[in-house]
């Protein structure tokens, strides 16, 4: 197969790993911290994790192996939405393993987590392995978003994990993945089945991380990516100075991803879900706040600016939530067909203005006719509004439109507007992964072979120290029940890991919330440009402005 001149050369590229990592396996030792319990609900999450529950936080140091000799034979899954590095996790678990001992065995389920339920497989080697190393992608083995939850699913990747004589299995993927991961690692426990769980943590919406993960792989590259893109779009803005552009990018709830983009490239405005919240702001509200800065920029800067729009920010807008709601109740079951069969989008409008209450009728009243259409296009399995189809972008431009007309009739707005409209989302989740990405996914998967050497399961693989170079990175992992709580998913109490939002008296928003009032007015763009491979450290190794805040660089 041809490749490109780029991807030969990072074939070769040699990630780097945490320092205690760097001696050879016989020179790992592990230390046992302290206990762990779950972030909230720890009687409840102790109840149904009795096996797993409150082990202890593990960190790897320098010094003699004492883990068991054993020959290991792992499964592999890459689970959920691609993220950049996935390949270096399978890469850094495989080379560990063939390390510690050439018989060892790496089998890659294809297709995510029904791979291992329908026992669909490849046994990874050298050929294999060499091909993808510090390449973007799942292609590997590939990926999917089923749930192993009921007692069929759990007793085939039983039955699969006998067939291949398993020892562990490693779950690479985010919150819900890995509260997958610590399920499965009870049920084998219980089971005395002798196969270990570990989770990597994965996503590029970076919404998994908490005390101990200080970030999940992806995140990086993908915000690089966009953020390169966003600066080309600023740059082309300043030089013609005649389009608003309104760009969506991805992060299917949190907004961390569309904060990261801004903190990277300064744009007039971004939205993030979370204060929208906080602030319970509604949808006229935001468009005026748009309007505000295209209307001061008209009179100093020109007719030009860049919006940025995190892809889950309609949930955050409460009348905005309950409209979806009444509609989601309003087309329950078998109204669903009585509403597909009324001949006119008219009859249909009455419909639904008869099932709504007058304050979401007057939401719903005031959207654009494409964006009300669009919720009752596709609903999922469950029948509720795909909130992550809905064009938020094309909604507030045309929101702000309607919004500067009025303000042009009273005389407040002489200006010109003219938008464009971006969808920044899978163009950053198989980019080839940053220097850092690819040696934080390296690490992640070499550490998760040497916490199934060391015989831990329900684990996620956990490197930290992460904002400095990576010698001083800390290799170790974290009971995943530690980082668990039951909330309420499709009207049960479940256990799962917490999701992690924007943190509102976080550094990362307090940076933009200190800086924004003067970009909705000035052009103070910033030009990240494109992810750099090769070059100075300064510029090639950088983690992200989130991440530097956090650790208050
Ligand atoms: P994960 O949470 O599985 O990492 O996926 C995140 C994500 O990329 C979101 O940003 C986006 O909303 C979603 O996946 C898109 O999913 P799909 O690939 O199924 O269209």
């Amino acid at each position: 197969m041809e490749i490109s001149p780029l991807q030969k050369e990072r074939l070769q590229y040699q990630p780097k790993l945490p320092g205690m990592l760097r001696g050879g396996i016989a020179n790992i030792s592990v230390q046992e911290g302290e206990e762990t319990q779950s972030v909230a609900d720890q009687e409840k999450i102790k109840s149904l994790f009795p096996l797993t529950y409150g082990k202890r936080e593990i960190t790897f140091v320098k010094g003699q192996n004492t883990a068991p000799a054993k020959k290991q034979v792992v499964g592999v899954i890459l689970s959920g939405g691609q993220a950049p590095g996935g390949h270096n996790v399978i890469c850094g678990l495989y080379d560990a393993l063939k390390a510690a001992n050439k018989d060892n065995v790496l089998l890659g389920f294809k297709g995510g987590p029904s791979g291992l339920t329908d026992d669909k497989f490849v046994e990874l080697d050298d050929a294999f392995i060499n091909a993808y190393r510090n390449t973007g992608g799942f292609d590997i083995i590939g990926s999917g978003r089923t749930k192993i939850e009921t007692p069929e699913q759990f007793a085939a990747a039983e039955a699969t994990a006998k067939r291949h004589g398993l020892t562990a299995v490693v779950i690479i993927g985010g919150d819900d993945s890995n509260t997958n991961a610590a399920v499965l690692a009870e049920y084998f426990a219980a089971h005395k089945s002798g196969v270990q769980v570990i989770g990597c943590p994965k996503t590029i919406d970076g919404d998994l991380k908490n005390d101990d993960i200080e970030c999940s792989f992806g995140f990086d590259t993908a915000t690089k990516t966009y953020s390169e893109l966003i600066g080309n779009i600023e740059r082309d803005a300043n030089s013609a100075k005649k389009y608003w552009h309104f760009i969506k990018v991805m992060g299917r709830s949190a907004s961390h991803v569309a904060l990261e983009c801004a903190l990277e490239t300064q744009p007039n405005i971004c939205l993030i879900g979370e204060e929208v919240a906080a602030k319970k702001m509604s949808l006229s509200q935001i468009a005026d706040q748009i309007a505000d800065s295209v209307v001061a920029r008209s009179k100093t800067e020109g007719n030009f600016g860049v919006v940025i729009v995190p892809e889950g920010i309609v949930e955050f807008v409460p009348e905005f939530g309950t409209l979806i709601s009444e509609i989601n109740e309003l087309l329950a079951g078998e109204k669903t067909a009585e509403f597909n069969a009324l001949p006119t989008w008219e009859d249909k409008k009455a419909y639904i203005k008869k099932g709504l209450t007058e304050a979401s009728w007057n939401v719903f009243d005031i959207l654009p006719e494409n964006i009300q259409q669009q919720l009752f296009l596709e609903r999922d399995p469950h029948g509720n509004v795909q909130v992550s189809l809905i064009e938020s972008e094309k909604l507030f431009s045309q929101m702000v439109a309607k919004k500067l007309e009025e303000r042009r009739a009273k005389g407040e707005y002489n200006g010109k507007f003219s938008a464009q409209h971006h969808f920044f989302g899978y163009e950053g989740r198989c980019a080839f992964p940053s220097n850092f990405d690819a040696d934080y996914c390296y690490s992640l998967g070499y550490n998760a072979c040497m916490l199934i050497q060391y015989g831990y399961t329900g684990y996620l693989s956990k490197i930290s120290n992460l904002s400095k170079p990576a010698d001083q990175w800390v290799a170790g992992g974290m009971p995943i029940t530690k980082m668990m709580n039951m909330e309420r998913r499709n009207g049960e109490d479940k256990p799962v890991i917490r999701k992690a939002l924007v943190d509102l008296d976080g550094k990362p928003f307090q940076y933009f919330a200190a800086h924004r009032a003067k970009w909705a007015v000035e052009t103070d763009y910033l030009y990240p440009g494109a992810i750099q491979y090769y070059g100075p450290s300064d510029v090639c190794d950088l983690t992200t402005r989130t991440l530097a805040l956090e650790k208050g660089e």
